[in-house]
């Protein structure tokens, strides 16, 4: 019997497990330096990684699979993923766009709503009894019409900027070059974004060259009225700064789907009141998930077959 060519590195949960075991005969390992102490003559005929989760993938990793020629991600965002090292030694990379955009915005809009109209305070209100013994929850301010800043205008940054619009908002967005969006504002700098909107939704990828980009001033930008939403990666904020700005009231509030450290997030966020925190789970829906693993076999078979990659990253 020849050895599989796909190993599955991370972890997988039913039904998607089994369909990587049926359909591409995979062989499975929890992590990256798990991978690295298969047995050699499983490790040698190893043509393809399906690579699920955030922790690095580097250029030690890759030369422990001496036949790789396939890193297909889980997801759209590749930073784990060293693709220089992959490129350098002819490794393709897939990622998994599109198919998870409707759900990360639509929890990036959620985010922004519970936050804007207090919904998790309100919540709490109801349950502790405390309304019902006449405590009333304090007005909020309106969404709807208010100023929205979306920071990083990709595939994502688009769906929720269009979302937003249909709550009548004021567009404004920062990204590398101005995009043709008729009525939209382009801001040329992040802290020139923070300063003219109400809710500030981070959408940009992750990885070097959007770490800590909303530094200590974007947040004093944005103000003690303004509120953060992050649905990207954790990385792009500076979270001692954003901290900090939470605890003396420098930005109103938070709603956060990612973190530096995660899930083992810094427990500071679990005493602030003025935060909304979710578990990662902006593609976590039972169709979005099945898309993104169908996509990742998919570009996994072409390989393997030949044909041309479905959502090539180099
Ligand atoms: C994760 C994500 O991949 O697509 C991304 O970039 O962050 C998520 O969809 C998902 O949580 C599985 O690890």
């Amino acid at each position: 019997m020849t050895a599989p060519n796909t190993l599955a590195i991370g972890p997988y949960p039913e039904p998607d497990r089994s369909l990587l075991a049926s359909e591409l005969g995979a062989i499975f390992a929890a992590s990256p330096t798990e991978a690295g102490l298969l047995p050699e003559p499983l490790r040698a005929g190893v043509r393809a990684v399906a690579y699920r989760g955030h922790l690095p993938f580097g250029g030690a990793d890759m030369d422990r699979l001496p036949g790789l020629q396939l890193i297909a991600n889980y997801g759209v965002g590749y930073d784990s993923i060293d693709v220089a090292a992959a490129t350098a030694r002819s490794i393709r990379v897939t990622n998994t766009p599109d198919v998870l955009s409707d759900d990360v915005a639509d929890l990036a809009v959620g985010l922004l709503l519970t936050q804007g109209r207090q919904m998790r305070q309100g919540d709490d209100l109801v349950r502790s009894g405390r309304w019902s013994a006449g405590q009333d929850l304090p007005l909020n301010r309106k969404v709807s019409g208010g100023r929205a800043g979306i920071l990083g205008l990709g595939r994502i940054g688009r769906e929720i900027a269009d979302r937003l619009a249909a709550f009548k908002m004021d567009i404004h967005y920062w990204a590398r070059s101005e995009k043709p969006t008729p009525g939209w504002t382009w801001h040329a700098d992040p802290v020139s974004l923070a300063g003219a909107v109400d809710y500030l939704v981070v959408a940009l990828v992750g990885g070097e060259g959007t770490r800590n980009m909303v530094s200590r001033e974007v947040l004093a930008a944005l103000g003690p009225r303004g509120i953060l939403i992050n649905i990207s990666r954790g990385s792009t904020v500076d979270e001692g700064a954003l901290l900090e700005a939470l605890e003396t009231g420098a930005i109103a509030g938070a709603g956060l789907d990612v973190f530096w450290n995660e899930p083992r997030i810094d427990p500071r966020f679990l005493t602030l009141e003025n935060v909304a925190l979710q578990p990662h789970q902006g593609s976590g829906t039972v169709e979005t998930r099945a898309d993104m693993a169908r996509l990742q076999r998919d570009n996994i078979a072409a390989l393997l077959a030949g044909a041309p990659l479905l959502t090539p990253v180099n």
